[in-house]
């Protein structure tokens, strides 16, 4: 199955994607968790993207493309995929699409994981203590969000053109989310 979840800064995307990976052996492709990489080894693509993050904005997408493309070339996602934090623009989408399409295979869902500001901005300054991420601040959080928005407004109607979205309520505990996560994965694959 590929999977892509959806959701606002800190909805736990990137949490509930490494506990699908262990459940069920689906690649966990998070562009996030690829940038943090290459500014974790000082790369040039890395110092570039840095700048970019820490002010909450999009890298762009030929950047974030390129990273995807080259563990879907590398036969990686033979398996399964959980995408997360990606696509987040249409172009992202339409690349993706096409990505899956030349290995026969496609997205099966887009679930868009719902939590509420109150809540996004509690835990977001809660990893800011534990982690330290450049990101993880007020200023740049409201910029998170207000691209999130932006963005969604723009990738959430591709998916619904195709049927291919849905919701789950994100506010609960990472163990009530993962199996209100679970069940909707279950349905979709009975039905
Ligand atoms: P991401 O790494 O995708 O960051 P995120 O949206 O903040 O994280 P996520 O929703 O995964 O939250 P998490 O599970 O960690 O993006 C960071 C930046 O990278 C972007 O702003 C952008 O600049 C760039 N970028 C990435 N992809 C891009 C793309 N495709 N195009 C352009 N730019 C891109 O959860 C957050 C915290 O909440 C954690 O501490 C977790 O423990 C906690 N938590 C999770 N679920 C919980 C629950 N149910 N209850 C209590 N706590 C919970």
């Amino acid at each position: 199955m590929n999977i892509i979840l959806f959701g606002p800064p800190g909805a736990g995307k990137g949490t509930q994607a490494k506990k699908l990976e262990s459940l069920y052996g689906y690649k966990h492709l998070s562009t996030g968790d690829m940038l943090r990489a290459q500014i974790a080894q000082g790369t040039p693509l890395g110092l570039k993207a840095k700048e970019v993050m820490d002010r909450g904005e999009l890298v762009s997408d030929d950047i974030v493309i390129g990273m995807i493309k080259s563990y879907i070339d590398a036969g990686e996602c033979l398996r399964g995929a959980v995408f997360d934090g990606f696509p987040r623009t249409e172009a992202q989408a339409v690349a993706l699409d096409n990505m899956l399409d030349q290995c026969e295979q496609g997205i099966d869902i887009v679930v868009e994981i719902d939590v509420n500001d109150e809540i996004l901005i509690g835990r977001i300054l809660k990893r800011a203590e534990e982690e330290g991420r450049g990101d993880d601040n007020v200023e740049a959080f409201k910029t998170r969000l207000a691209a999130y928005r932006a963005y969604s407004g723009e990738v959430l109607p591709y998916y619904k053109e195709r049927n291919l979205h849905t919701r789950i309520d994100g506010m609960g505990s990472i163990e009530e989310v993962k199996e209100a996560l679970q069940n909707t994965l279950d349905k979709s694959q009975a039905a």
